[in-house]
């Protein structure tokens, strides 16, 4: 559960509009498979991930960031219903995906360093702890079936 000020909500609400889902979608997930290469061994069908370049321009890269970040934006809508608007996708991760939920942290403070890379200046202290409190609610719902 994650308690966010009224001021905060509007701030996470207002930066999220100005977003391309999509794009901050895939390079987010681009950057987390460079940055931690290990989370690469979860999407070995994908083909060549063997360089940056390869990573970030990757089709299936973008397409699956894509997905990803999706949800993770219909998950905005609840911010006080967190656990419940992912409960499925934890039980996915858990059962099926065997993902360890350790990479949800990590996915998450990714998405942050995306937001401040874009936003540079209007990303202020405030708005980063607001974004903070938002992602380890999405880490949280996302590890919560776990077992
Ligand atoms: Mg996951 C599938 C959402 C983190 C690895 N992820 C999916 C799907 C969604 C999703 C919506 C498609 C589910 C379906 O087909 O029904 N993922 C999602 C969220 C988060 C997340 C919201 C947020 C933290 N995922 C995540 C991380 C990894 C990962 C950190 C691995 C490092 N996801 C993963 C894999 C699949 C999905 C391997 C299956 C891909 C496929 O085979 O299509």
């Amino acid at each position: 559960m994650v308690h966010l000020s009224a001021e905060e909500k509007a701030a996470v609400t207002a930066l999220w509009g100005k977003v391309n889902v999509d794009e901050v979608g895939g390079e987010t997930l681009g950057r987390l498979l460079v940055v931690y290469p290990w989370t690469q061994r979860f999407f070995e069908t994908f083909g060549d991930l063997s360089s940056a370049s390869a990573v970030m321009g990757h089709a299936e890269v973008k397409t699956h960031g894509k997905k990803v970040m999706n949800a993770f934006s219909d998950g905005l809508h609840h911010l006080d219903y967190l656990m419940g608007t992912f409960a499925k996708l934890s039980e996915l991760h858990c059962d099926k995906l065997h993902v360890d939920p350790e990479n949800f942290k990590l996915l998450g403070n990714v998405l942050v360093v995306v937001l401040s890379h874009h936003f540079g200046g209007e990303f202020t202290p405030q708005v980063q702890a607001a974004w903070q409190k938002v992602v380890s609610g999405l880490d949280n719902s996302m590890a919560h079936k776990y077992h």
